[in-house]
């Protein structure tokens, strides 16, 4: 299930270049194209839900399979002792692409609270 209209859907199917760094059956991981920290990892569902937390109500196998290959991807990168998982949902949390990711950041000292 996949949109025409969105744009991680079309990085998923090559329609657009990504620097792809993982990959399982329900999930896919490539670089931000506007890295915030040396590791800058987008991973996200095969199928197009737009946010995770829905994604975990309709398809919680998926949800399951982009916290695994999120954690698999800050273990690759070496940032496995310390790394932030980020979920924007919603455009006034920041969230640009309604398509569910997470984005896995490491490798650098992250401040607490966010902004
Ligand atoms: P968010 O704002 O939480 O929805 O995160 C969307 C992220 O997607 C943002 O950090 C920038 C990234 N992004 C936008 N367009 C592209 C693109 O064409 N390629 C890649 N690799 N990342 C993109």
């Amino acid at each position: 299930m996949t949109e025409k209209s969105c744009l991680f859907c079309r990085i998923m199917a090559a329609e657009i270049s990504s620097d792809k760094v993982g990959e399982s059956d329900d999930a896919l991981a490539f670089r931000d194209v506007d890295p915030k920290a040396p590791t800058h990892v987008l991973v996200i569902p095969k199928v197009h839900v737009p946010t995770l937390p829905e994604l975990a109500a309709s398809h919680p196998e998926a949800a399951l399979a982009v916290l695994t290959l999120a954690r698999q991807v800050a273990e690759d990168d070496g940032v496995g002792d310390a790394y932030r998982l980020v979920c924007n949902n919603g455009a006034d949390a920041g969230q640009s692409v309604f398509h569910a990711h997470v984005h896995v950041l490491g490798g650098r000292p992250l401040a607490w609270p966010p902004g």
